[in-house]
């Protein structure tokens, strides 16, 4: 029956946000997870043509696969035939498909090489890319090309799919390409509503298309590179947990619990004058050593706030500390467990 229940809370948050009414959907969280269907910690699926993509390290864990799958496309404005953790992009449409079919949400970042360098997203040893990129810049003929790639991949998977797209995220830090002081406010503006008018001249219309700055910023640095409301449809934000430099993982967590409430307030202050639904597009705390997590470090942190779905980030398959939802065998999975048989934070069964 839940799955009933997603497939009416989908069909009714991509209505609402495109209705442009209160983004409150009955007091439901969706939960999402980076990459979930394409590999997990220590496993990856080896032949995606013939694999049926049912396995899948939150399903281990709490028997409900996550009711948002997300996936990142950089890599797809070279060609690439894998993004660049190394996951096909067959996989990833099929994996889309495959979610989508079972009545859940899909939602793709982009973290696209630097145009200027032929580095990383991360490759910040060059200023004016932004620029280069925009209309005018030398870059843009080369640009338009890799918008191209991204909405032919995009436009490939088929309508019935139903994707937030998430380009140029993690916007008010400096380190990407794209944020910071990398570029000016308009110069951001003006990439955002460039991938979203090429897009939809290309004839990919229905993507949900979400702004996600990094947190803790503030309302006033938000609002400073907002594409505009005719460019946005969902408002989320991303924060993590971070234990560095020797503090304790109560003070990290307590950390984390003000941050996001903070966040989530002027977000929701936001969403609501906007008339946008609100998420929690990415957060996490890497390697989960805090066994109660989910339940008392996330959970109370976003309870109250009417955020469309929750997003933590992938389990590399590659990298045994690099996960971010737990796996079978985790000595704190049980936790995970009984926060995903909470009333109001949704699954996909
Ligand atoms: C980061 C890390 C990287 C990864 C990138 C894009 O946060 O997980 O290992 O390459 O996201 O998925």
């Amino acid at each position: 029956m839940k799955h009933v229940v997603l497939t009416t809370t989908a069909m009714a948050l991509f209505a609402m946000a495109t209705a442009c009414c209160s983004p409150k959907q009955e007091g439901k969280i969706l939960y999402g997870h980076q990459d979930d269907l394409a590999y997990g910690h220590a496993w990856k699926v080896e032949d995606w043509r013939s694999d049926a993509l049912e396995r899948s390290d939150v399903r281990d864990v709490c028997g409900k696969y996550p009711a948002i799958v997300g996936f990142d496309l950089g890599g797809i404005e070279m060609g690439d035939s894998c993004n660049l953790d190394g996951v096909p992009f067959g996989l990833i449409r099929k994996a889309a498909q495959v979610h989508a079919g079972r009545g859940g949400l899909v939602t793709f970042s982009w973290h696209p090489r630097n145009i200027v360098t032929g580095g990383d997203s991360w490759d910040v040893s060059t200023e004016g890319v932004v620029a280069a990129a925009l209309e005018g810049g030398q870059k843009h003929e080369e640009f338009m090309l890799w918008l191209q790639r991204a909405a032919d991949f995009i436009g490939s998977i088929g309508p019935e799919v139903k994707i937030i797209f998430r380009p140029w995220h993690e916007n008010l830090g400096n380190w990407f390409w794209w944020g910071g002081t990398h570029c000016t406010d308009a110069e951001y503006v003006s990439l955002y509503r460039t991938t979203r008018d090429f897009f939809e001249s290309r004839g990919i219309t229905g993507l949900q298309w979400c702004y996600s700055p990094n947190g803790n910023a503030g309302a006033d640095a938000y609002m400073s590179r907002y594409p505009g409301d005719d460019y946005v449809d969902y408002m989320g934000i991303d924060t993590y947990e971070g234990v560095y430099g020797g503090i304790s993982l109560e003070t990290a967590a307590e950390a984390y619990r003000q941050e996001v409430k903070q966040n989530l307030t002027y977000l929701q202050a936001l969403a609501t004058e906007h008339g946008k639904v609100m998420c929690f597009s990415e957060t996490g705390l890497e390697g989960l050593q805090d066994g109660k997590w989910w339940t008392e470090v996330l959970y109370p942190s976003i309870k109250d706030f009417p955020i469309a779905y929750v997003l933590t980030w992938r389990n590399a398959h590659d990298k045994p500390g690099h996960f971010y939802a737990p796996w079978k065998g985790f000595e704190h999975a049980g936790d995970f467990k009984t926060f995903s048989e909470f009333d109001n934070i949704v699954f996909l069964d």
